[in-house]
This record gives structure tokens, C-alpha cells and sequence, in this order.
């Protein structure tokens, strides 16, 4: 790993500053070829690590921006190698452009991740926080980062080194009894021991079932729009959206296909779903988009069921014929500033339809959308803090599960009676599983596999 890399280390596009950092070696006599001090002759010598120095970066007699320098000597630094960062203005072309400098005075350019990777191989991070820093890069929502950020503080890690010193001693229980003892255990220390297994192996599974709920908290979820045609589904789309995305109209059957925008609702990221109005239709397009309306209710994860209170309607009988579809919606009643007497809320409320939700709105007056937005929100899952939930990585969701399989074939070999020089293996087996979670991995197909996920300059 003797060579210095070289990268952009801060987003793509213009921005106030912009960051180019070199790792390795020759790391600093690389980055002082192309500075210029502003005290005139500066030996390379004389700079001390961790101080900011204001120069100029130059190539040869080309003065190309002023500049703040940082030197971080190894292995006081994030990689543990030298380290240089060369603060510039914020302009991608200039950075490019520095960046081929550092290039042609021998420095390479970095892979995906590789500042992370090398921070990993000398012993910087563990694997489990080299994770989490591409997490918390990547987090596209708040509950994503604080997942990510409880991780890169060692969540994982403390969770493995727990099950480690568990698995330790009982297997150092085992060893005992193999080594020393003449006599078969108790009936009592046996299924003691038994216990003890099978307590282990539910904490992994409950860990990977509070994994994998997580996961499905970090999906986008679906918010679908639907209602008969001109209710105001565009309208609500639009409001939500807080942009004119859905085309708004008088004439009932405007929107015939569905329409689809991401956004973050409260931080949660959605996916809001305007589809197009429910009738009876001789019209061929008009009754594909009602097909794919009628889909794309059936799969929401939050339904929005818009109704126009501004008509005249037996309430009571709509109330009946839709039961199965008001069920678990949140019933958005639109058009509130314009309601018709035959509309009374309690058509819905006095139902008791489970899990219904009624909010009155108007997409004129913008009254009861903020309610409205509240409730999605509420119903999105209720995700203040991400204290109850863990992410677990592909990685660290395989060697829980081997851990699992291997204290249950553990359990089952005890169960049918073999002595414990046989099931003991499969406490190793468990052993050397936790042992990877913490990062014990040598195989660089399995580093590749998890520092290509980061961008160039991680
Ligand atoms: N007075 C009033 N008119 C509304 C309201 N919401 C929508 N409209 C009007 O109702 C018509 C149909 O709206 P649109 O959003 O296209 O309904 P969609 O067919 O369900 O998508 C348009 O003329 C809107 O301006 C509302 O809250 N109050
Ligand atoms: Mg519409």
C-alpha cells in the first residue's frame, strides 16, 4: 500500500469551498510542490501537522487559487498515513484541474472508498464504522442518519462484543467439562446450558428481526391519492408536493395515468402517488388509468381517500358501498369551503371503520392541511427517535444468521445427545462469526465488496 492517493473529497458542484485530499507516503512533499507560502522560502521541513496554513496552489509559475493547507502527519490522521488537505474555492473546474496536478506530481487517483478502506486496514475504524460512515453519507432521511450515526458510534460493535464474551464463556464452560471431567454433566447444569444457547440465539434473531423492520421503515413509502374524478386529488397533490406537478382541472377525468413524485414528509422519505378518478367509463385509456389507480391503492402503505363534500351525496350509502376501501384511510373530505349540507362528518366517524382517519380540507383555503400532513406522518409510522430500531449491514445480517443456525444445530446435537467435543464446534463457529462482524475480514473480495458502495474521496 506504499503509493499516495489523490481525490475530490467534497460533492460534486459548485460550493463555497471545496476539498482535495491526499493519502500515503508522499502525501506531503506531493501537496508541497504545488503550494506556494506567502512568507517566501518555507522548507517543507517547518511544517507542523495540524496547523491551517493560508498559501497559494500553484503549478509551476500558474497561480491557481489561495488556498488552506492542512498536514496531518500519520498515523495521527483519519487514514493513519500522512494525510494533506488542500481547502479551495468551491468550483469544480478549478478542483479538477488542481487534482490533475497532484496526478502528475505522483499521486494516483483513489478508488471508491479507499481513504475509508485504508482507515480500516491500519486499524483507524472497525468495519462496522467504516459502514456507518457510508451510511451516513448516503442517509436519505433523518431516521436513516441517526441509524447510521448510532452505528458509527459502535452500536454494532458493542452488541457483538457482548454475544462474544457470552459465547466465550460458555464455551469455556464446555472445555472444562471435556478437559476435567470424569463424570456426565447434572441434569440441571445440562439444561442450564441449554438455556443459555438458546438465549444467545434469540438475541440474534430478535436482532435481525428489528433489522429487517428497520429496513422496511427505510423504503420509500407509498402515499396514494384516490377518489372519484374532480374531488381534488390533484389539487391535494400539488399542495403537498408544495409544486405544480398534477394537472388541475374542472373537467372531471383529467388525469388519466398516475403520477409519481419522491419527496420528504416530516424527514420520511414518500413516494406520492396522484392517480386517476374512479367512474363508470366507456372511454379505453380512461379505464387503464382507472385499472392502475385501483393498484395502486390496493399496494399503498398510506391510502388517501379524497371525497368531494361540495356535492350532494346519500353519504350514508357511499360510507357502505366503499367499507373495504375506507378502512385503515385517511379520508381527506376536500372542499370544505364550499360543503354541501348533505355532508355530515359523523357518516364517517360514527362508523368506526378501524384504523380510519377523517380530516376535513380545503385546497382553496389550504385549511386542515397541515393537520392533514400530520396524520400521513403519523401513519408513515410514528418514527420520532431511532432508539427501538437497528440497521444491521448485508454483512453483519449474514454472520447473525449463521450464528443463529449454528447454536440451533448446537441445541438439536444436544438434544439427541452428543457429547460435547461435538457440539462445542459449533460454538466455534459461532465465535468465529461474531469475530467478523468486529471486522476481522481478510479477504479483499469482501472489501471490495463493501468500499465500492462509497463514492470516490471517502
Ligand atoms: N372550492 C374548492 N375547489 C377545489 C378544491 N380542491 C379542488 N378544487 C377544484 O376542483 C376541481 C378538480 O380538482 P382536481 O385537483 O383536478 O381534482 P381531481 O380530478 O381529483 O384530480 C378544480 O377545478 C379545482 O380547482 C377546494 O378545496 N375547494
Ligand atoms: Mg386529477
Amino acid at each position: 500500500m506504499a503509493d499516495t492517493i489523490a481525490a475530490i473529497s467534497t460533492a460534486s458542484g459548485a460550493g463555497a469551498i471545496g476539498i482535495l485530499r491526499l493519502s500515503g507516503p508522499e502525501a506531503l512533499p506531493i501537496a508541497y510542490r504545488h503550494l506556494s507560502f506567502f512568507e517566501g522560502a518555507f522548507p517543507l521541513s517547518s511544517i507542523k501537522p495540524r496547523n491551517a496554513y493560508t498559501c497559494r496552489f500553484v503549478d509551476g509559475e500558474k497561480k491557481l487559487d489561495q488556498v488552506v493547507f492542512i498536514y496531518f502527519a500519520g498515523p495521527n490522521s483519519f487514514t493513519g498515513e500522512d494525510l494533506c488537505e488542500i481547502h479551495t474555492h468551491g468550483n469544480p473546474i478549478l478542483l479538477r484541474e488542481a487534482l490533475e496536478c497532484l496526478f502528475r506530481s505522483g499521486a494516483r487517483p483513489a478508488k471508491q472508498g479507499e481513504f475509508t478502506k485504508r482507515a480500516f486496514l491500519n486499524g483507524k475504524i472497525d468495519l462496522n464504522e467504516a459502514e456507518a460512515i457510508g451510511r451516513i453519507i448516503g442517509a436519505r432521511s433523518r431516521f436513516e442518519l441517526e441509524l447510521a450515526q448510532k452505528n458509527a458510534f459502535g452500536e454494532i460493535s458493542r452488541l457483538a462484543s457482548n454475544l462474544r464474551s457470552q459465547l466465550i464463556s460458555l464455551k469455556a464452560e464446555c472445555e472444562a467439562e471435556i478437559d476435567f471431567s470424569t463424570e456426565d454433566l447434572t441434569f440441571e447444569s445440562f439444561e442450564e446450558r441449554k438455556k443459555r444457547i438458546r438465549s444467545i440465539s434469540n438475541i440474534c434473531s430478535n436482532l435481525l428481526k428489528r433489522s429487517s423492520e428497520t429496513e422496511t421503515l427505510l423504503e420509500r413509502s407509498r402515499v396514494v391519492l384516490y377518489g372519484e374524478p374532480n374531488t381534488g386529488k390533484s389539487s391535494l397533490m400539488n399542495l403537498i408536493l408544495g409544486r405544480d406537478r398534477s394537472i388541475i382541472s374542472e373537467i372531471p377525468g383529467t388525469t388519466r395515468d398516475y403520477i409519481s413524485e419522491d419527496l420528504l414528509l416530516s424527514g420520511v422519505p414518500i413516494r406520492l402517488i396522484d392517480t386517476a378518478g374512479v367512474r363508470e367509463t366507456g372511454d379505453k385509456i380512461e379505464k387503464m388509468g382507472i385499472e392502475r389507480s385501483e393498484k395502486e391503492f390496493s399496494q399503498a402503505d398510506v391510502r388517501l381517500f379524497v371525497i368531494d363534500v361540495s356535492q350532494k351525496n346519500d353519504w350514508n350509502k357511499f360510507a357502505e358501498e366503499n367499507r373495504s376501501k375506507l378502512e385503515g384511510a385517511i379520508v381527506a373530505a376536500n372542499k370544505s369551503d364550499i360543503r354541501d349540507s348533505s355532508w355530515d362528518p359523523e357518516i364517517i366517524t360514527k362508523k368506526n371503520y378501524p384504523g380510519t382517519i377523517l380530516v376535513e380540507v380545503s385546497c382553496k383555503s389550504r385549511q386542515g392541511l397541515d393537520t392533514l400532513v400530520s396524520e400521513i406522518s403519523t401513519k408513515l409510522q410514528g418514527i420520532e427517535s431511532s432508539e427501538d430500531y437497528v440497521l444491521l449491514e448485508e454483512r453483519n445480517r449474514f454472520h447473525f444468521s449463521s450464528i443463529t443456525r449454528s447454536l440451533e444445530n448446537c441445541l438439536t446435537l444436544m438434544e439427541e445427545g452428543a457429547p460435547a467435543e461435538i457440539y462445542i464446534k459449533e460454538i466455534d463457529f459461532a465465535l468465529e462469526q461474531i469475530g467478523e462482524v468486529n471486522g476481522r475480514v481478510d479477504t479483499e473480495e469482501i472489501l471490495g465488496r463493501i468500499f465500492s458502495k462509497f463514492c470516490v474521496g471517502k
